[in-house]
């Protein structure tokens, strides 16, 4: 998957290429990231890409000429491709948009600065606009890198076999389990009983119990939009028993 930014800060998102799981897919080819500054595709003298708003107020606005010349090269270096625009005014991203948009070859991702981009720049050449929920940013670039995050997660070959996707939060519509290493015992708190046995039945029950009691007990908006099955309704009555003894 190939992912353009259309960024003022190319540096600060080509940064996601240097760490962890991410940088290990791009270094193995498995995804691929590029960066466009509208700076060079201004005409004006001193590069300048923003100008005041009309009707006044604070702050600046980026124009819509080195935009969309940045992200029309960009298009042209892709196919099958869908241009999105990183703002507290688009739909919040949720688990299925990722799962959505991993199915495109390429992503153009416009992060934009100050007070946002010129609304003719999203009418002319964005797809969608997305936002990564209700807190504002400075800028574009640490949304666009979320994203781009979250869908290299999902290139098959991008995990080791020790971090699973499909074991993730969310992934079956369910907040992840507790997790614990050594020491067994530390300043007086201890490991649950049954992940220190082999009962690996035992394991997965108590595990599945957890996603569903914190869900039930944190995100309850996300259990209402699932059929849990007998079992698993039986499993969530025992967790609230539990708590409640
Ligand atoms: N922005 N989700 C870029 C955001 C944001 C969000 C504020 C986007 C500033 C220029 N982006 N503008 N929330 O807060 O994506």
């Amino acid at each position: 998957m190939k992912f353009s930014v259309i960024t003022l800060f190319p540096e600060l998102v080509l940064n996601l290429s240097k760490y962890g799981v991410v940088g290990r897919a791009i270094e193995e080819k498995l995804a691929d990231l590029e960066v466009f500054n509208p700076r060079n595709y201004s005409d004006d003298p001193n590069r300048r890409i923003d100008d005041r708003p009309y009707g006044g107020g604070p702050g600046m606005v980026m124009q819509f000429e080195p935009l969309q010349k940045a992200i029309r090269h960009a298009k042209g270096q892709t196919t099958n491709t869908r241009v999105i625009y990183l703002s507290a005014q688009g739909k919040p991203i949720g688990h299925s948009d990722i799962g959505r948009l991993s199915s495109y070859d390429s992503l153009i991702l416009l992060a934009g600065r100050y007070e946002g981009v010129d609304e003719r720049v999203i009418e002319a050449e964005v797809d969608e606009e997305i936002s990564i929920g209700d807190i504002v940013v400075s800028g574009g670039e640490l949304p666009t890198m979320m994203l781009i995050d979250a869908l290299i997660r999902h290139i098959p070959g991008a995990l080791g076999h020790e971090e699973s996707a499909n074991q993730d939060s969310f992934v079956d519509g369910l907040l992840d389990c507790p997790h614990y290493t050594r020491p067994e015992s530390i300043q007086g708190l201890s490991v649950p009983k049954v992940l220190l046995g082999g009962d690996h039945q035992a394991i997965q029950k108590w595990r599945e119990k957890e996603s569903l009691g914190r869900t039930f007990q944190r995100r309850p908006e996300l259990l209402e939009k699932l059929n849990l099955s007998d079992e698993q309704k039986a499993l969530l009555e025992e967790y609230i028993q539990e708590q409640l003894d």
